[in-house]
């Protein structure tokens, strides 16, 4: 039997960017359950029932108790409906079902796999898939064509694969402003993506960079990437210039700074041998002596600063719905270059994240409770 305290606990505000949601939650199991189905969705193309699950997830990580049964969360927002199915099915047997299904199913475990690979979306991978690859190694057929992007990320796939722990964003960090610094000594540069949420661990590294004097930003990150590649610090990148996009028409998540995305050979800590410091090249014959990682660094104007770090802070699903309350609950439209009214046709400054939420009228969301 369900107290009415406990009634009164379960409202979720509807948008993500209204609520708090914290990197640890209280329902796993069936987080994990609908994020699963809501990637398989992804795969097989649907990408609204993917949303909807992706939602559903959502809201279960803002609730701040375990759910005791299905019943209890029919009422919270894109919680009801085949939703109820998998809550049930998790609280009853443990399981569920359909994602047991995925276990067996060639086609989702084949379409994880091809997308796995830096560079490589759903529909290149389902060409694959269609043409008959099944793993990795069917990609050496010389009838398929890789992009730069993906050559590199199935040569360094191993690697990428291992989760990028805090310590070793830390030491990307420290490699990456060592190179920036060298040309503008005074260069902001900021950690953004999972690692600014609090996140302990991350399949990348994200760096915004920035500064007042915008004379200061023009060329460096190719100066600064030809640097660390004439250093043996880069194993790939691929730079996309600066574009004046068309930055407020609606539902582009795509924007147009200056990115770098890159693969860094982060040097290994030589913990073989007590004593050994960083750099020493005394190691076992066949060992490496640097990790891959993926890197993205990201400039912007100054002006546009605090809508990139809050647009590249994500998540990617915290994002989306700040887009989207945005556009329906304020008709304003707001990407990673600015906050844009359509209505007077002009362009809403800010100068912090604060001030961005405060202009959509919304309560402040610190980085830490961004992780829907
Ligand atoms: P992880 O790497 O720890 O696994 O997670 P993450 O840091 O949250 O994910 P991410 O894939 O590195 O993305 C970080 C944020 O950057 C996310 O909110 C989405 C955003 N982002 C991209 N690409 C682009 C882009 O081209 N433009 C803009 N504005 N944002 C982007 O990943
Ligand atoms: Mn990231
Ligand atoms: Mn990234």
């Amino acid at each position: 039997c369900v107290s009415k305290d406990t009634d009164v606990l379960l409202t979720v505000a509807p948008y993500a960017c209204q609520r708090q949601t914290p990197l640890t939650h209280q329902n796993s199991e069936i987080i994990d359950a609908l994020e699963k189905l809501g990637k398989a969705a992804a795969l097989r193309g649907s990408e609204v029932r993917s949303l909807a699950f992706t939602r559903a997830a959502s809201v279960l990580k803002s609730l701040p108790i375990r759910l005791q049964s299905a019943d209890q969360a029919k009422n919270l927002p894109f919680c009801g409906g085949h939703c109820q199915t998998v809550i049930q099915e998790i609280l009853e047997d443990g399981v569920c079902h359909e994602v047991e299904a995925l276990q067996t199913n060639e086609q989702y475990q084949c379409m994880e796999l091809l997308t796995s690979i830096f560079g490589v979306g759903v529909h290149t991978a389902e060409r694959w898939y269609k043409d008959g690859v099944r793993k990795l190694s069917d990609l050496d057929d010389p009838n398929i064509k890789l992009t730069a992007d993906q050559r590199a990320g199935v040569t360094h796939y191993t690697d990428l694969q291992r989760p990028v722990t805090r310590e070793k964003a830390d030491r990307v960090q420290h490699l990456i402003k060592n190179a920036l610094h060298r040309f503008v000594p005074d260069l902001e540069v900021t950690m953004t993506g999972g690692f600014r949420r609090g996140k302990q661990q991350g399949h990348d590294v994200d760096f915004l960079i920035t500064h007042p004097d915008g004379e200061a930003l023009s060329g460096l990150l190719k100066k600064a990437v030809d640097w660390m590649d004439s250093q043996g610090l880069l194993l790939y990148h691929h730079t996309r210039v600066r574009s004046r996009v068309q930055a407020h028409r609606r539902n582009v998540p795509m924007d147009g700074h200056e990115t770098c995305y890159a693969i860094v050979a982060l040097p290994n800590l030589d913990t073989s041998k007590a004593g050994a410091g960083v750099g020493s090249d005394v190691t076992f014959p066949g060992a490496r002596a640097w990790r891959a990682v993926r890197v993205d660094l990201v400039v912007t104007p100054y002006d546009e600063y605090a809508f990139a770090l809050l647009g590249w802070t994500g998540s990617k699903h915290f994002e989306r719905e700040l887009r989207r309350f945005s556009w329906h609950e304020k008709n304003l439209s707001l990407n990673s270059h600015g906050l844009y009214s359509t209505e007077k046709q002009c362009s809403i400054p800010a100068t912090s994240e604060e001030e961005i939420f405060a202009l959509l009228g919304l309560q402040y969301v610190p980085p830490q409770y961004r992780n829907a």
